[in-house]
C-alpha cells in the first residue's frame, strides 16, 4: 500500500487517513507531496484523480477521500470501527458530521502544528463549532467508552477524524473542560500523533496563505 499526503504541519485531511492506516496496523509507503508549491498539483494528479490528498493505492487501485480511505481500511481490518451496531452508526455519524460541516472552526483555526495562535480566531461561529465539538465528545465518551480512553472505547474512524481537532485546539489553546478535556489529551499523546507532530516540526516548507495569525 502507498498513501499519498500532504505537508504534515498543514494537510489535516491526510492525518485523518494515515492515522487510520497507522492504527488498523498497516504497513504502508508514505509519498509526501508538499502542497501549493510549483509541481505539486501534477504531482498529486499522477497518483490521485481527484487532485488531492490523501489518497491511498492498493495493488494498483486508488482510493481516494479520506472518508472513503477509512471505509476502505476499516473493511480490511475491521475493529477501526466499532463491534456493536450502535455505536458504529454513531461513530458513523460524527465521523460524517466532521467530514462536512464544522466549516468556521476549519478556516479561522486551521491545522497548523508548528505555530502557537492561543486566543486567535475565536467568533461567536467559531465558538459554536467548538461547543459542538466538546458535546460530540463528551456524550460518545459516556455513552461508549467505557472499554478504552477513545469516543468508542478503542481507537476507531472517529478518533481518526477528529485528530486534527485536536492539534487545531493545541495550537489556538481551546481548553474543553471535564471527559472532553480528557479525551484531547488521549489524542494528543497517542504515539502516532506524536510521530506525525514531530515530522510537522522537522518539514522546512511553509503555506503563506496558512498561516492566518503570522
Ligand atoms: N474531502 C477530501 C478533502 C481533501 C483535501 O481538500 N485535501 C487538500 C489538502 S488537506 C488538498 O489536496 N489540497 C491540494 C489542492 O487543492 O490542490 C478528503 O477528505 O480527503
Amino acid at each position: 500500500m502507498k498513501l499519498i499526503i500532504g505537508n504534515k504541519n498543514y494537510s489535516s485531511w491526510s492525518l485523518r487517513a494515515w492515522l487510520a492506516a497507522r492504527e488498523g496496523g498497516f504497513t504502508f509507503e508514505e509519498i509526501r507531496i508538499p502542497l501549493f508549491i510549483p509541481g505539486s498539483r501534477e504531482r498529486i494528479l499522477s497518483h490521485s484523480p481527484s487532485g488531492k490528498v490523501p489518497c491511498l493505492i492498493d495493488h494498483g487501485l486508488a482510493v481516494w477521500d479520506s472518508l472513503a480511505i477509512g471505509e476502505y481500511l476499516a473493511e480490511k481490518n475491521p475493529a477501526l470501527l466499532p463491534a456493536d451496531g450502535t455505536a458504529r452508526a454513531v461513530a458513523r455519524a460524527v465521523t460524517a458530521e466532521m467530514h462536512s460541516g464544522f466549516q468556521n472552526l476549519r478556516g479561522r483555526m486551521p491545522m497548523n502544528i508548528r505555530k502557537d495562535y492561543a486566543g486567535f480566531g475565536h467568533s461567536p461561529e467559531v465558538d459554536a463549532d467548538i461547543a459542538r465539538v466538546g458535546t460530540i465528545w463528551s456524550d460518545c465518551r459516556s455513552r461508549f467508552g467505557a472499554g478504552g480512553p477513545y469516543l468508542f472505547g478503542a481507537f476507531s474512524l472517529a478518533d481518526a477524524a477528529f485528530a486534527p481537532v485536536a492539534f487545531r485546539f493545541r495550537t489556538f489553546g481551546v481548553k474543553p473542560a471535564g471527559a472532553a478535556g480528557d479525551y484531547l489529551a488521549t489524542l494528543l499523546a497517542n504515539p502516532h500523533m506524536q510521530d506525525w507532530a514531530a515530522a510537522a516540526h522537522s518539514e522546512s516548507e511553509s503555506i503563506a496563505e496558512e498561516d492566518l495569525y503570522g
